[in-house]
């Protein structure tokens, strides 16, 4: 009854006591251990459960019958959003473009590779303006396909129907991208709160790591500008700094912004601020996962704002054809203003310039536009040269932005051999991080003879463990480059950083050459490497009395160094390392968190996390053969003691450091120093989170537990890369 009702603090109208409201831990402690990132894309978010295969799913659709969908899809224009010029083709375009413009090399995070367009904050970015109603336009297909098709392949795929629908021959297109179910928590999209802001980035000067856009909420630049000032050859500075960090060359990057801008148009018929409503994340409940209701006239078509530039680059904005430079370089630009206020660049009245049709009527004109980032490819006297290459050769740019475009929409899906489909290239490409395939097949006899040989070599376990882990831990989940397959711990750039401690990994790598001759068969050198350390976490068990056998599976190539983009594997060095107790001594940024961060592109679990650190601090594995953290009088043998020693209260620990990054650990009675340890180590007993998963392998019945969880962890870290595998 009412008054019972009443008294029940849950219908108190206190909206926040009830679905998980009220002060949380973050907000008392800003600065808590961001384990949250560990615990993404759990099972219970994801509606297709755990046996779903997305891969055996791709493989049933009728993948003819989905292009054909998609065709007729861009000129079937649907009255709640019209198309321009009857044709979807350069709204799909851009979407795409979108999903996989987030890409950025530096941390390998972004890209069209989870769909994560479909959620905040990326489905609300002033940049993604109305983009919200491309993906609704694509949901009949969605709805038709289901679970074959992911919204992240739907989304690049859409992109590629279009531009084929328009005349453009594009390479191809492979599937294979997962969906997420939730917002991805562990990319930084940059300090600022405000759409539009960059103070925190530019501080400094130089573009912050591992950013790629100018400002917040925004894909890659102003185009209006730097700041939203007009100027053209500061444009392509931020042009040229964005798409680099996205992997893309001068070239690339004109024939990417050039291929793209012959389609669509921008949309400015009117202020934004009086007539545009809230984004997605922010609008009302019936707007429905719908964002920037436009008030102004028919909302649509040539009323629509998105970006508050107004117009279209070429004179026929459905077509595959060469007018982009033609107009861009043949005719006069000056700087005008759109009809919502935005800088913008029009052809001079004496460049008698044609025009281009109106969105929402074919016999209608309109002045051809430019933005101040279109106009640098103009000014700028590198982008200037290659516009102009490809002005006169019409094919070499077809062929350039043909392959921009392939390699914009895939760079973050890894290896080949995640591609999926009927429409995969033949041809490799050097950003895929090509490795030959290997023929040969080791019997269990072979591998048991070079682990005799390898532990007959004179290398000690920390030796062969470090290495073997120098070559799988540079996977990254992000971007899916990097692991053990094609031992480029061998090449340039890895065998030189300092994390690998270079010196001892060159006696290492020669020791294990020479075993590899004298070997009577074929081995890789990226096997050897890996065996070797299943070797020595074998022989660490067997010298604290456990009898295992690390699973090993073979079949790595080994790259070659003309395989090997040095540039771009330097992206993949570790900024921090703690698994090896190494941080790059530059940088300004916690242990804790960065051992959290690389734990998050391994794409490890805290419990899986944990036991490793737990593991490779006995087995000595530290980069530089520190002691720090390793909590043990038995180095070298595989025993639970990091974690019984981190929680004994024998021990009081205190900062040796003023900058608390070193730490002793002292007997308490007799005051002598027992241990040493870095941040990324005390913090397994300091947090409270991970001394609850320490407590477990510290406890007397769990050495067994912890060897098989080590060698569990071990295992998945050394095949992380082995997507022929799975
Ligand atoms: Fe872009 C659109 C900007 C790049 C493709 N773009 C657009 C716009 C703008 C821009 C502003 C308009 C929007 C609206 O709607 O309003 N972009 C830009 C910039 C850049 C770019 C700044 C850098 C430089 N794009 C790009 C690329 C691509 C593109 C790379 C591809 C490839 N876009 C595009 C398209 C469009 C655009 C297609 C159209 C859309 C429609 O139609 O809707």
């Amino acid at each position: 009854n009412e008054s019972d009702a009443s008294k029940c603090p849950f219908l108190s109208g206190k909206q926040n006591t009830v679905g998980g409201g009220g002060v949380k831990n973050r907000d008392w402690w800003p600065n808590e251990l961001k384990l949250n990132i560990l615990r993404q894309h759990a099972t219970k978010s994801n509606p297709l459960g755990q046996d779903f295969n997305y891969a055996e799913a791709f493989k049933s659709v009728d993948y003819d019958e989905l292009k054909n969908d998609l065709t007729k899809l861009m000129t079937d224009s649907q009255d709640w959003w019209p198309a321009d010029y009857g044709h979807y083709g350069g709204f799909m375009i851009r979407m795409a473009w979108h999903s996989a413009g987030t890409y950025r090399v530096g941390d390998g995070r972004g890209g069209a590779g989870t769909g994560n367009q479909r959620f905040a904050p990326i489905n609300s970015w002033p940049d993604n303006g109305n983009l919200d109603k491309a993906r609704l336009l694509l949901w009949p297909i969605k709805k038709k396909y289901g679970n074959k098709i992911s919204w992240a392949d739907l989304m690049i795929l859409a992109g590629n129907v279009a531009l084929e629908s328009m005349g453009f021959p594009t390479l191809g297109f492979a599937g294979g991208r997962e969906d997420i179910w939730e917002p991805e928590q562990d990319v930084y999209w940059g300090s600022e709160t405000e759409w539009g802001a960059n103070e925190d980035r530019y501080e400094g000067g130089d573009l912050e790591d591992p950013l790629a856009a100018v400002m917040m909420g925004w894909i890659y630049v102003n185009p209006e500008g730097p700041n939203g000032n007009p100027d053209p050859m500061g444009s392509a500075k931020n042009v040229r700094e964005t798409f680099g960090r996205m992997a893309m060359n001068d070239e690339e990057t004109v024939a990417l912004v050039a291929g793209g801008h012959t389609f669509g148009k921008a949309h400015g018929a009117a202020d934004p601020g009086k007539f545009v409503g809230p984004e997605p994340h922010g609008a009302p409940m019936a707007e429905m996962s719908m964002g920037w209701k436009n008030t102004y006239k028919s909302g649509v078509l040539d009323d629509t704002i998105t970006s508050g530039i107004e117009g279209a680059w070429t004179p026929n904005p459905t077509k595959w054809d060469a007018d982009y430079f033609e107009v861009l370089l043949n005719y006069d630009w000056e700087l005008t203003k759109s009809p919502a206020g935005a800088h913008q660049w029009t052809p001079t009245a004496e460049s008698k310039a044609k025009m281009a049709p109106k969105a929402g009527d074919p016999n209608g004109h309109q002045a051809l536009m430019m933005t101040t980032a279109d106009i640098s490819l103009k000014v700028d006297p590198e982008y200037r040269k290659i516009s102009e290459r490809f002005h006169k050769d019409h094919k070499a740019f077809e062929e350039a932005f043909a392959k921009a475009w392939f390699k914009l929409t895939h760079r973050d899906m890894g290896p080949k051999d995640r591609y999926l489909g009927p429409e995969v290239p033949k041809e490799d490409y050097l950003w895929q991080d090509p490795i030959p395939k290997v023929d040969y097949t080791l019997s269990d006899s072979d591998i048991e003879s070079l682990k005799k040989m390898i532990l007959a070599s004179g290398l000690s376990i920390s030796e062969l463990v470090r290495t073997a882990w120098a070559s799988a831990s540079t996977y990254r989940d992000s971007d899916k480059r990097g692991g053990a397959n094609g031992a480029r711990v061998r090449l340039e750039p890895q065998r030189s950083w300092k994390v690998n401690n270079p010196e001892e990994l060159d006696k290492v790598l020669n020791v294990l050459e020479a075993i590899q001759k004298e070997f009577k068969g074929d081995v890789s050198m990226a096997d050897l490497i890996v065996l070797a350390g299943n070797a020595a976490v074998e022989e660490a068990a067997r010298n604290a009395g456990h009898n295992i056998s690390v699973p090993f599976a073979q079949g790595r190539g080994d790259a070659t160094q003309e395989q090997t983009d040095i540039e771009q594997f330097n992206y993949l060095k570790p900024l921090g390392d703690g698994f090896r107790n190494y941080v790059n001594p530059n940088l300004d940024v916690k242990a804790e968190d960065l051992l959290v961060d690389k734990a998050n592109l391994m794409a490890l679990s805290i419990p899986e996390m944990t036991v490793l650190v737990g593991g490779m601090r006995v087995l000595g594995a530290n980069y530089d053969g520190s002691n720090h953290g390793v909590f043990t009088d038995n180095v070298g043998h595989l025993t639970n003691d990091f974690f019984k020693n981190l929680v004994d209260m024998t021990y009081t620990w205190s900062a040796t450091s003023e900058d608390e990054k070193y730490f002793e650990g002292r007997d308490r009675r007799t005051g002598e120093v027992k241990f040493t340890g870095t941040r990324a180590d005390l913090i397994f007993g300091s947090n409270t989170e991970l001394r609850a998963v320490c407590e477990v392998y510290a406890a007397n019945d769990a050495e067994e537990k912890f060897v098989n969880d080590f060698v569990a962890a071990w295992t998945k870290v050394m095949n992380a890369d082995r997507f022929d595998l799975k």
